[in-house]
């Protein structure tokens, strides 16, 4: 009998260079949220438009050098936010600092994020399977950030065929995502209705990239 087995390890490779961090964020969970709060005043949650002509399910806004946009030209990196027409938030130091100690926890030492796009969902909200790859270099990794409700992550193969496992993300876990797995299919389930007791009915997610 392994005393040890019933305690959660703090740190799990579920794929290949795939690294779980459960509640990692938790230990700056209070910066985090005032941070959020001061972006969200400069630049609004909005859902953006698709190249089909779809709008996005989640509300989105971004902070960094570089914001993710998409309207009826497509997905890209801009540095100005294209409904203030002012640059992006600068990224707190609360975010830059998290975001390169989990890439470090999952072996990535260099990992220099200049973008983070914020998802907002409410209950109800997905994001369809999808690849990203908007980004100059593969090479480095994603980390990816939850706070406030749960979802359930979908994570596919390189192909959109290959069937996707589940990974429930909840407040404070981080994701690494490096190697082959950074060009994998992915999405969001339909979030279930809930209710979290500082940010309310709602999950966010924060990616950080290196964009340019
Ligand atoms: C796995 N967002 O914004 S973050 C996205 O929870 C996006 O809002 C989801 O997918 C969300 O593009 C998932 C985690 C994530 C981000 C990028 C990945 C997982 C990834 C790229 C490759 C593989
Ligand atoms: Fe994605």
């Amino acid at each position: 009998m392994d005393l040890f087995e019933n305690i959660q390890p703090n740190k799990l490779e579920i794929d290949k260079e795939v690294y779980f961090l459960s509640g990692y964020a938790l230990t700056n969970e209070k910066a985090l949220m005032i941070d959020l709060q001061e972006i969200l005043s400069q630049a609004p949650l909005r859902r953006m438009m698709t190249k089909m002509g779809f709008y996005t399910s989640a509300t989105m806004t971004n902070c960094g050098q570089l914001g993710w946009i998409s309207d009826s030209k497509g997905y890209r990196y801009d540095a100005l936010d294209p409904q203030t027409l002012k640059a992006w938030p600068k990224m707190p130091v609360s975010f830059f600092q998290l975001a390169q100690h989990a890439a470090l926890e999952a072996g990535f030492g260099d990992f220099e994020p200049d973008a983070c796009l914020i998802n907002q969902y409410k209950v109800g909200a997905s994001m369809g399977l999808h690849l990203d790859k908007n980004e100059l270099d593969f090479t480095q990794p994603i980390v990816s950030v939850s706070l406030g409700i749960s979802a359930i992550f979908q994570l596919g193969g390189l192909s959109r065929s290959d069937k996707p496992i589940k990974i429930p993300l909840t407040h404070g876990d981080i994701v690494v995502w490096g190697g082959e797995s950074r060009l994998k299919y992915h999405g969001i389930m339909p979030l279930k209705p809930n209710n979290h007791a500082v940010l309310g009915p709602y999950r966010y997610n924060f990616t950080f990239r290196k964009a340019g």
